[in-house]
Order: structure tokens, then sequence, then C-alpha cells
């Protein structure tokens, strides 16, 4: 029999192994904590260690994390200096496959214990053991072949406004005129999904008559990006029945639905062929406080693991929201990941025409576009501002400027009259 005591789960020269799961952590330790006290904490309430010294087998240390590499950041700030902090995860640890149990151990308990006054979840480095035994992606930014034919641009998407309330034939008919505008995707908002003003079957039905009417009339590809989100069986029905309409997507919103339902929902599309387009709604009450919580970078690498192929990531801090990151984290969510398709990012919240050219000098053109407000908010209506919109992202894909594209489209004039350019 051996101690196993929160001291035992520090080592500030280890190396980590290779199907180690890596996470750094921000930590700002309690104010009668030593960096490397808390950092030994955090290691060991996320893996197999708790507050009393604990008597048992010497095998079960196997499955202790290591704190490392702890870089203390000097500040006058009360209470301890904060450090940015490794801790390295043994691969048995974890359930192969099994979101909710990692999250459990690497962003658990530890975010609420009193040896740290903040911690944020930074980044992770995921190993292959632990990656691979994820679907990931079944498309990622394929889609943008796959499915259009969007050549060098973009895809446009479009999200109806008001959020809620309108009619079933109302949204229709904005979709329609979305699409005939020369949009590519119809997305629901995150707050609509089955309510009485607006049912799911009937918007399911005639939104896909209306889709292939528009597809018939400009002879380009159509999707929708019908918002399925709801309890995991719910949401499986859902994905069944937007295949049988024919439809390509679905839309999820991720965090509030929870990874785990995600990850049925992956599997469930993959059957039908289906892709999954993630909203990240709730995702700010994980990453706004830049010393606390999860950050946008490892919920983007969460998503990609469990299977997305779009998810929302910011604008570069263009529109409306906060973004934290939109570079670095859609360079990640390009990058290599043991073999798992990439995840292709979509910007979206306050972007209309005029803001084109620089958000597509910042983020490239691997991407999807949303612009809800940027569209149904032209003075002349939605065909018009999907015009606009669809002729501003054509433009800065070319490197035409906006002004001189203006001259032969009227609607992208009013847009930047409407908006102007930043
Ligand atoms: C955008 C939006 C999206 C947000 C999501 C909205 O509408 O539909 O949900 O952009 O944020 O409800 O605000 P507008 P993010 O185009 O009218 O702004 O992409 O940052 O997750
Ligand atoms: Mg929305």
């Amino acid at each position: 029999m051996v101690g196993i005591k929160y001291e035992d789960f520090l080592d500030t020269s280890y190396e980590p192994v290779d199907d180690e799961l890596v996470c750094r952590f921000r930590i700002q330790p309690a104010s009668d904590m030593t960096v490397e006290d808390a950092a030994s904490r955090v290691a060991s309430e996320s893996s197999n260690g708790t507050w009393a010294e604990l008597q048992v087998d010497g095998e079960v240390r196997d499955l202790s994390a290591t704190a490392f590499d702890i870089d203390v950041e000097e500040t006058d700030a009360a209470g301890g200096d904060p450090a940015e902090i490794a801790v390295a995860y043994p691969d048995a640890l974890f359930e192969p496959g099994n979101m909710a149990q990692v999250l459990s151990c690497i962003a658990g308990n530890i975010m609420g214990m009193k040896a740290v006054d903040r911690i944020r979840l930074v980044d992770c480095t995921w190993p292959e053991p632990l990656a691979t035994s994820f679907a990931g992606p079944l498309f990622g930014s394929s889609v943008r072949e796959e499915f259009f034919d969007a050549g060098d641009r973009p895809i446009l998407a479009t999200v109806p406004k008001p959020k809620v309330g309108l009619t079933t034939d109302q949204h229709v008919q904005v979709g329609y005129d979305a699409w005939t505008g020369g949009l590519d995707l119809l997305k629901d908002d995150e707050n609509l999904t089955d309510q009485s003003f607006n049912p799911f079957q009937e918007r399911l039905t005639e939104s896909f008559a209306a889709r292939d009417r528009a597809q018939e009339e400009t002879g380009e590809p159509k999707s929708y990006l019908i918002n399925v989100t709801a309890d995991a069986n719910t949401m499986l029905d859902r994905v069944d029945d937007v295949a049988a309409a024919g439809g390509e997507y679905v839309m999820v919103d991720v965090i509030t639905t929870g990874w785990a339902a995600v990850q049925s929902v992956r599997e469930r599309c993959e059957r039908h062929g289906m892709a999954i387009h993630a909203h990240r709604a709730m995702h700010a009450a994980f990453d706004r406080l830049p010393e606390h919580g999860v950050s946008m970078r490892v919920l983007a690498q969460i998503a990609r693991l469990c299977g997305v192929d779009q998810i929302h990531t910011g604008t570069a801090d263009l529109g409306k929201l906060e973004n934290e990151d939109t570079y670095g984290i859609n360079e990640w969510l390009a990058g290599d990941l043991h073999g798992l398709n990439d995840v292709l990012p979509t910007a979206s919240g306050g972007l209309h025409p005029g803001l084109m050219p620089e958000l597509l000098d910042r983020l490239g053109t691997n991407l999807c576009i949303q612009a809800g407000g940027g569209v149904h908010g032209h003075p002349d209506g939605t065909h018009a501002g999907a015009k606009a919109f669809r002729a501003a992202v054509e433009a800065a894909a070319e490197g035409v400027p906006l002004e001189e594209r203006a001259r032969d489209h009227p609607d992208l004039e009013t847009a930047i009259e409407m908006w102007g350019t930043e």
C-alpha cells in the first residue's frame, strides 16, 4: 500500500509520452497557495487524486496525471502569481470515444476547486489513440465542392430575421428569396426549433419543396441548415426526417444540447451521408472571461473530434460579437489531427456586404459566411439583400473593389449606401 497525496502529481521536469493527452491551463492560485501547490491539485483532482491522502495499491498511480512546465507570470495582483501550466494525462484514464467522460476529467471539478481563484483550459494536444477513437467530421470543408461546387468563393448562408415569430409560410418565402438571390444555404436561427408559430415538420416539408424550385430556377445546388436541436432521441428522429426530405445537412446548437448528443447525431448522420452545421450559442459562458473557463479553441477541438463539419468561430473582430482568436482557431481546424477531416469555419454575427473584402482578407475563402440582418435588412428586401451579399463575396474573392462591382450591381450599391464598408 502507498499513500497518494496532492504533491505526488507534480514533476516540473516531466516529459510527456506520445499517447498522453496534454492540457495547458492558465491558473490563478488561491491566496494561500503557491503555483506548484495549485498545479499539483489541478492534476490530482482531474485524474485520480482527492483532498485526502489515499492508501491504495501501487498500480493505481499509473492513472495519475502529472503537472509540469510551470511558467509563472509576474504580477502585482492579489493572491499568488498566475501561471500557465501543463498537465499530462495517461491514455488509460479515458474511455475511448466518450467526450463527456473526457471533459468530466479535464474540465470538471477543477473548474470550481478552492485551490485556484481562476482556471482556464487554454489548449489541448490530442494524442493519436484518443483522437482517433472519435469519429471526426464526415465531410469537413469538402462540403464546398461536394454539395455546392463553390469554386474559390466561400459558401453563403442566411438566417431569417426576426429570429423567431415568422410563420412557416413567411419563413419559407424568405428562404426562397435568399436562394434565388444567389445564396447557397438557408439556416434556421438557434431559437427556432419546433414552436407553434412555425412547426418543425411543416417547415421541413415546405422548405425543401421551395429549395427544389430554387435549384431548378437557378441551376445551382442549394441546401437548408434546419435546426434539429432537442434531446438526443428527438434529434435522431429529426435527422431521419431531414434525410427523408432530401436534406444534406442538419444544424445542431452543440453547446446547449451537449457533446454526447452531438456524437449521437454524428453517428446517425453517417447513415444518411449528411453533414452537421454547428451553432455555438452559450460558448461565451465558457470562454468570454479570459482568465476562467474553457477557451473557444478547446471547444472547437472538441467539436471537431465529435464530428461536426462546420462550426461558428467568429468574424476576426468584424461585426457585432466578441470573438476570441478566430485566426488561430481556424488554422487549427484546418490542420492535421491524426487523419481526421478538417472543419469548415463559419463567420457570422453582424456581417453585411460592405465587410466582405476585409473579412476575406482576414479569413480567406475556405469559409462559410452567414449574414442575417445584413441580408434581410436591405431596404429592398431579402432577394435584393441576397444578391448584394453574393456580389460582394464574389468581388472580394476575385479581388475586384466593391465600388467597381457595385456599378453594375445596383443592389450592392444600395447595401453599401446603407451600411458602408466598415
Ligand atoms: C447572426 C446570428 C448568429 C450569431 C452566432 C444571431 O445574426 O444568427 O446566431 O452570429 O454567433 O442570432 O445573432 P446576424 P457566432 O447575421 O443578423 O448578426 O457566430 O459568434 O457563434
Ligand atoms: Mg442566430
